[in-house]
């Protein structure tokens, strides 16, 4: 069938329409790219990607990603041509309160919307995050028979995507993994928010994607004929090589008023529009959509429907043939743990004596083998993290299903291709680097966060416990710092048993990402604490690790690493000393207050707490009458141990603060 350019040309000015009645009716929002890059939308949504509304989770659509997240009113304009459940209402509802049609696109609350962007560059890092997935997923589930997994993954950065360093550091290891179903269409049109684009980019864009290992293609984007070519090219290249296609746009085209330049960016155009829409051809009722337009999507629904159907066969017929690994993918895609996950991870031997992060490696292995979903990566780490799942090899062109990832030296490329992997639904991804470094993979965990999404951060080195490395690496208040995320879990485990515990909480927890920090340092095993304590009560975030005797006349609370010291200074201490060790501040205070009074009874206001890093949120736990040891400045190059000692974190400070 050929591309109807007619309705099309008319579905892309009605799609103008839309974005200019909705920016003007939020008095917020931006024109820019919804007019820019309507033929792009068009000829994508009106003819190329393969999706279907009704299904809009469907496992084999075309990921559509848009990058450029504060151009959303592209997306929400096509998915309602398109026929998914974003009604006009909605349109009219864009930017307000409790709308589906937010200032960004959020994942989870628009359908059709594939990620949550807005911070540039991270859609292009979630894009090859997909790509990755779709591979996998290709190696692990097609069959000779059957092929159930052949979409491709398609995102539209602008220039403020391609700007950003993690974009850069996504689309190099996209080249070097020859991820060649990625498809990236670049919004170029020489504007960015203050300016013109000049002014901070000179770089040849197309020569620096071919040096990464993309083909490059360059189109005029108005011209849908050529976007469809220019598309099919890319889509069906034989090159083995990710896809860049230069689509060169007028931003706000339809407002030549500010067209071109960067005030067509927000919102400055919205004061033209009742004239511009009038020369567009669009009548004078606002959110005007024809019949003419929606008849065509309904006609198209029908042929992607068809698709779907055909497709629908073939994953029968799969599924027929490979009851095993269907039951495996569709466990995957609910995304569900064995239940009995704790119980098969070996009880620690009681003379073990290692480090969180060893115990980790080795927790790691018997609930990879249980959760066959589970894959893992290293920020070039795994030397250090020890997360490397050894059953398994390298994931990389020749081993597409390999479930270890070599990232590079790239964290912040890997934690947004971690949320990528995370957002396909099929696979749960893990990966890590040195706690320190968490600020480097920031931005993404804050998304992942947002987004809901249950990635596995497995970032070791966590405190100055380091030792020799220094204050560089040694961290101090990045713990303290990723705890005040939103909907982020960070465990501290503080011995092997904890660790169990902790990698168990994180697998089983489906709305959102788990930080595990555990330690470089060597640990004692923590044996007076029985086993099933220490692993169980991770799940609730704080347990009683020592019960006073006799009456309660302290509290001493203590996280990771600093566990065994308060452990220490109650045996020195005596009877009424409880110890309270909280791996996991986020997952105690959801519990319920009747536990949570349980562990700390609100009578006892004599607490002291323990924790090698900054003081400031432990204040909530030991309250006003209460005694924070911790390290409020940075840390010291030498010995961890002797770094311990001089900065104070010791079982004689808890008992002399105690006894104070
Ligand atoms: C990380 C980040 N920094 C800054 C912004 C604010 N911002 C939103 S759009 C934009 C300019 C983007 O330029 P471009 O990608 O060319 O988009 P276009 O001008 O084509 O709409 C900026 C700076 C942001 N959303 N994310």
């Amino acid at each position: 069938m050929a591309l109807n350019t007619k309705i099309l040309s008319q579905a892309a000015t009605e799609a103008r329409g839309l974005a200019m009645d909705a920016v003007q009716a939020a008095a917020s929002g931006h024109l820019g790219l919804p007019l820019g890059a309507a033929e792009v939308g068009a000829v994508l949504f009106g003819y190329a990607l393969s999706y279907l509304p009704e299904d809009p989770r469907w496992i084999n659509r075309d990921r559509l990603i848009l990058s450029a997240g504060h151009g959303s009113m592209f997306l929400y304009g096509w998915l309602h041509l398109a026929g998914y459940d974003v009604p006009l209402d909605q349109i009219k509802q864009f930017r307000q309160l409790h709308s589906i049609t937010p200032g960004h696109p959020e994942f989870g609350e628009t359908p059709g919307v594939e990620c949550t962007t807005g911070p540039l560059g991270q859609g292009v890092g979630n894009a090859v995050g997909m790509a990755v997935a779709g591979k996998m997923a290709e190696a692990r589930f097609n069959t000779k028979g059957h092929t159930i997994f052949d979409h491709k993954v398609i995102c539209i950065p602008g220039d403020g995507c391609l700007q950003e360093g993690v974009a850069a550091e996504a689309a190099a290891f996209a080249g070097h993994q020859k991820l060649d179903n990625l498809i990236l269409i670049y919004d170029s049109n020489d504007v960015t928010l203050d300016a013109m684009a000049k002014l901070t980019q000179s770089e040849d864009t197309a020569e620096r994607f071919r040096a990464y290992g993309f083909d490059v293609h360059v189109v005029n984007g108005h011209d849908m004929e050529a976007v469809l070519a220019t598309y099919e090219a890319a889509k069906h290249a034989t090159t083995g090589k990710p896809q860049f296609i230069i689509s060169r746009t007028i931003i706000g085209k339809g407002i030549p008023e500010v067209a071109g330049t960067n005030k067509a960016h927000g919102e400055a155009g919205v004061k033209f529009v009742d004239a511009d829409r009038k020369a567009l051809g669009l009548p004078d009722q606002k959110f005007y959509v024809s019949k003419e337009v929606y008849d065509y999507f309904a006609e198209h629904r029908a042929i992607l429907k068809k698709r779907y159907l055909e497709w629908q066969e073939t994953y029968n017929a799969w599924k027929q043939a490979n009851p095993e690994l269907a039951a495996v993918l569709e466990s995957g895609i609910k995304r569900e743990v064995p239940k009995d996950l704790l119980s098969r991870i070996p009880v620690f031997p009681q003379d073990s004596k290692i480090a969180t992060r060893k115990a980790g490696s080795e927790v790691l292995q018997p609930l990879a083998e249980a959760v066959p979903m589970l894959i893992g990566g290293s920020a070039d780490l795994y030397g250090s993290t020890l997360n490397y799942i050894q059953s398994d090899k390298d994931f990389n062109s020749e081993n597409r299903a390999g479930r270890n990832i070599r990232f590079g030296i790239r964290e912040h490329g890997m934690c947004a291709i971690l949320n990528g992997i995370a957002y396909e639904g099929i696979f749960r991804p893990s990966g890590a680097t040195f706690l320190v470094f968490a600020d480097y993979c920031r931005p993404s965990i804050r998304l992942a966060s947002l987004a809901k999404l249950p990635v596995i951060y497995i970032f070791t080195h966590d405190s100055v416990g380091v030792g020799e490395d220094g204050p560089t690496h040694q961290p101090v208040e990045t713990v303290s710092g990723l705890r005040v995320i939103p909907n982020l879990d960070v465990i501290r485990p503080a011995d092997p048993e904890e660790t169990a515990g902790a990698f168990v909480a994180a697998l089983s927890r489906t709305d959102g990402p788990t930080l595990l920090a555990l330690t470089r340092q060597t640990l004692p095993i923590l044996n007076d604490i029985p086993v099933q304590t220490r692993r169980e009560g991770v799940s609730k975030g704080a347990y009683i690790a020592r019960k006073e005797t006799g009456a309660l006349d302290i509290i001493i609370l203590a996280t990771g690493s600093e566990l065994q010291h308060a452990l220490n200074a109650a045996k020195q201490l005596g009877n009424g000393v409880r110890v309270v060790s909280v791996p996991c501040t986020e997952r105690f205070l959801r519990q319920d207050q009747e536990y949570r009074d349980e562990v700390l009874p609100p009578v006892c206001r004599k607490r002291v707490a323990i924790e090698a890093g900054v003081t400031n949120l432990w204040y909530q736990f030991v309250g006003l009458d209460g005694k924070v040891i911790g390290i409020d400045r940075f840390g010291l190059s030498a010995p961890g141990g002797k770094v311990m000692v001089e900065l104070g974190i010791t079982a004689e400070r808890v008992a002399e603060e105690v006894r104070r």
